[in-house]
């Protein structure tokens, strides 16, 4: 089957489409479903699980009628029987004493006695500093990151303190997602057909004639909703590309434009290609004139940036922004793509306002190939339960941490988490400082689905401090026992992973069934059990059913499908009606009228809401606060600007280094340098290196990579090493390149920070200059001394 799909190249429905929810093929009873997390992952592809009689699962293949994934899956997702079981999961609750932080001291206890030991905390915490002091701390677009964590918070511990893992300026997601909210009312995603089931064939598709992509490498990271490869489906059927990446990724090498811009100078870039658009009078006038708001303001202060300052701020050539930007104006429909390290720069917000306004002035809003409005949730499902947000009291409302300080922080689909910089200065000042007006002092976290030392929080070592030293009795709930656990909790808990689950894969259209193919590892719960359990258990009110079908039910009969769990698991995937410009026909707005769910019904180009906010209304460009240009001195002692995090094929950000298939392709973390670089420092390729700066180092593998300017250097996220003693954390800080990175340094908006674009300097490791490791720097000798930044309450 799959081999003639292949061959064909054209998806064909009708002999692929399978009536079947599984079926038996000799010893396997294989079931169609859809994978998403345990382990990591932003999407959910279709899947064939292949279950043995014993009820273990032997084998996963793309799943080719599946109209979303096709067939298609990537390494990671091949390679989950070895994930689920691997010597390295966790197979009981366990407990450690507050006394043995950092030690391998675990007693093996029953879930019952984990609950009790769990209730018995968030009484005392709720009766002695008030509910907000116990914290969920959720990671990335797992599936605990929708209805799971918050419902924990909100319900299981009637707690308004629901935040990312020190996500510093919620630098993920958030700064788009809210300037999408303000700007459009929803979010925006490139329209690769996925809203229609005949896909790329249907007749009311239209091919993109330019695929703009913006700080974003589908093909690896395929987030938020979005499958890279269609892309490549895409090219194939003649879309051209714009590539914006200071790296040759192999799309930048085959785009019409490659606009390699200095890092963290995307508002520039996206200011100056507005005015270009805008002169040579290649914008919709009809869209801007019967359905915008505030374009002249808007254009009026892209035009502070010429196209020359730009080419001098970004690195670039005039000439080459001038034609991308003609190509991107020009190009009928052009759909932009754009991705993660628009966040990561303190310029967040204004770059993502700049080039949203360049999708609404090309006209390329709900139209055939364009952006495509409302996707995010199919059937309005997460929509109505997503956030859990009806059951947080009135009275706690006010208590989410950081939203006073950045009134924009509340907006949106994403906004009602608390502040990650805010509340790591509260939990530093044992609640003296935050902008709630009280004491706020933070006592427990449940780590769920997130591993801050490793990997999500900036400045890991500072985390590591405040976490060990401020808060006094931490759970983790895992498949793994990771360096956070390790570190500061007193609680671990054992999730059962994709196949062993019940759920639902809601955010993003179409509508797909998450459903228990094999049987729970030892003694496993899923999130959706736990999590209905926990709530029932420490809630007598709870709103939550206490068993996840009831649950699953639950969310369904609020959203505007009628099919029930078992129904949905019979048809596995399913579309809702789709047509575009539903901003002409009022299914956009809560109340019904044609137009935008914004503030004035329009799109707005210029948000009102800005003002309220004591934000600029129009778009601008602040230099990185750490730069060549802001902090010359500093730039004499590191000269290189410090790229981190690009995505591998074989993690998930912290997850997959415990899988030896995973570790055989890339053993070994890696930082991208360019030949004339490693000329400089007499590096050669797969040397160790130091990566430093005033804040901290950690050694990598270097790479010689062509395309790369040899002044920009790219290194890895996420890295510890599972195969090393848990009692040095696993070597955690060895990599880590967040021991270089900043907290408490964020945009104005509360959005955005530094991940990428500081300053830095890369030497050879040798002996002597690696006699102390940086784990022992920071477990053992108070890491190193520098300023940090503070937020000013
Ligand atoms: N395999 C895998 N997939 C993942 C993840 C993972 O860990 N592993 N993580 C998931 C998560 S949470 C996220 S948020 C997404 C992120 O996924 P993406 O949005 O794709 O983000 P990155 O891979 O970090 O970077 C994308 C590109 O931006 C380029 N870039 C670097 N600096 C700049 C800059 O200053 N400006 C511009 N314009 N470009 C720049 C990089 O060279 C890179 O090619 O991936 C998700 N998918
Ligand atoms: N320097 C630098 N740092 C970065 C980035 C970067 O680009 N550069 N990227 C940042 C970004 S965009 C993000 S989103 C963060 C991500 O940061 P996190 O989301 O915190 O990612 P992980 O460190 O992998 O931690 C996730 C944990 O959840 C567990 N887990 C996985 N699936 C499930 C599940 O279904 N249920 C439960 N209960 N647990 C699960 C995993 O085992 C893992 O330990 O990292 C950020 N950190
Ligand atoms: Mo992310």
């Amino acid at each position: 089957m799959t081999k003639k799909y292949l061959e064909g190249n054209q998806y064909n429905p009708d002999i692929y489409r399978s009536d079947l929810d599984h079926w038996q093929e000799g010893d396997y009873t294989v079931y169609r479903t859809t994978q998403w997390t345990a382990p990591g992952c932003h999407d959910g592809c279709g899947i064939l699980a292949y279950v043995n009689k014993e009820g273990k699962l032997e084998k996963i293949e793309g799943d080719p009628a599946n109209g979303y994934s096709r067939g298609a899956l990537c390494m990671r997702c091949l390679d989950i029987v070895e994930a689920m079981y691997s010597e390295d999961r966790l197979k009981y609750p366990m407990k450690r004493a507050y006394e043995d932080r950092g030690k391998d001291k675990w007693e093996r206890i029953s879930w019952d006695e984990a609950f009790d030991l769990i209730e018995e905390k968030v009484r005392y915490f709720q009766e002695t500093y008030g509910s907000g002091s116990i914290v969920v701390q959720q990671g990335t677009g797992r599936n605990t990151t929708f209805f799971h964590s918050t419902a924990l918070c909100y319900v299981g511990f009637n707690s308004p303190s629901d935040t990312g893992g020190f996500l510093s300026g919620s630098s993920c997601y958030g700064p788009r997602a809210s300037v999408m909210a303000l700007m459009a009312g929803c979010f925006i995603i490139s329209d690769m057909s996925q809203a229609l089931p005949e896909r790329f064939d249907s007749p009311d598709y239209v091919l993109p004639e330019c695929i703009l992509i913006w700080g974003n490498s589908p093909l690896v990271s395929n987030p938020d909703g979005f499958l890279g490869h269609w892309i490549v489906e895409a090219m194939k059927r003649g879309s051209e590309l714009v590539v914006v990446d200071p790296r040759l990724t192999w799309l930048a090498a085959k785009a019409k434009y490659w606009l390699p811009l200095r890092p963290a100078t995307d508002a520039a870039l996206a200011m100056a290609i507005a005015n270009v658009i805008d002169e040579e009078d290649l914008i919709d006038h009809e869209f801007i004139d019967c359905w915008s708001y505030g374009y002249d303001a808007f254009i009026e202060g892209c035009r502070t940036m010429s196209v020359e300052q730009a080419a001098d701020i970004c690195c670039l050539e005039a000439e080459d922004i001038r034609a991308a930007a003609r190509f991107i104006g020009s190009a009928k429909p052009c759909s932009l793509q754009w991705g993660l390290k628009l966040d990561q720069q303190v310029s967040a917000t204004p770059a993502g306002q700049a080039i949203m306004g360049i999708v609404g002035m090309t006209g390329n809003i709900d139209v055939p190939g364009g952006n495509l409005l409302m996707v995010d949730h199919a059937f309005n499902l997460a929509l109505s339960t997503g956030s859990n947000w009806r059951f947080v009291p009135e009275d706690q409302r006010k208590m989410i941490l950081g939203n006073n300080r950045y009134p924009m922080h509340a907006q949106g689909d994403v906004g009602n988490m608390a502040q990650e910089d805010v509340v790591l200065e509260t939990l530093e000042s044992d609640g003296k400082l935050n902008d709630v007006g009280k004491d706020f002092p933070l006592k427990m976290f449940v780590l769920y689905s997130t591993n801050p030392i490793s990997n999500m929080a900036t400045e890991a070592p500072r985390i590591y401090d405040a976490m060990v030293n401020h808060s006094e009795f931490n759970v983790d709930i895992n498949y793994v026992l990771t360096p956070s656990a390790m570190a500061y909790c007193e609680l671990v808990l054992p999730i059962a992973m994709g196949p062993e689950r019940n759920s639902l894969r809601a955010w993003w259209w179409p509508l797909r069934v998450i459903r228990k193919a094999s049987d729970r590892y030892y003694e496993c719960k899923t999130d959706e059990e736990l999590v209905a359990e926990l709530c029932n258990r420490l809630n007598p009110d709870s709103p939550i059913p206490n068993n996840d079908i009831d649950w699953m039910n639950q969310i369904l009969s609020e959203s505007n499908t009628d099919l029930t769990f078992e129904e949905l698991t019979k048809e596995v995937i399913v579309w809702p009606d789709w047509h575009y410009k539903k901003y002409e026909t009022g299914e956009v707005r809560y109340d019904g009228q044609p137009g935008f769910n914004t503030y004035t019904g329009r799109f707005e180009f210029t948000p009102v809401l800005f003002q309220q906010f004591n934000l600029p209304l129009v778009p601008y460009y602040e230099e990185p606060r750490e730069s060549p240009v802001s902090t010359p001195e500093l730039a004499e002692q590191y000269p290189l600007i410090l790229m981190t995090g690009r995505r591998s094929w074989e993690f998930f950000h912290s997850e997959h280094r415990n899988l030896e298939t995973m570790r055989e392709f890339h053993p070994d973390p890696i930082v991208e340098i360019a030949a004339e670089l490693a000329e400089e420092q007499g590096i050669q390729d797969g040397d160790w290196v130091w990566i430093e700066n005033h804040r901290g180092r950690c050694r990598q593998r270097a790479k010689i990579t062509p395309g790369l300017n040899p002044r920009y250097v790219m290194a890895e996220h996420g890295w510890w090493f599972p195969e090393e003693d848990r009692e040095r954390l696993y070597g955690v800080f060895d990599s880590n390149i967040n021991n270089l990175t900043t907290q408490s340094n964020i945009g104005q908006s509360g959005y955005g920070a530094p991940y990428n674009g500081l300053l830095c300097k890369i030497y050879k490791c040798t002996e002597a200059n690696s006699e102390v490791l940086p784990t022992e720097q920071v477990t053992e000798k108070g890491g190193w001394s520098y300023e940090r930044n503070h937020l000013d309450f």
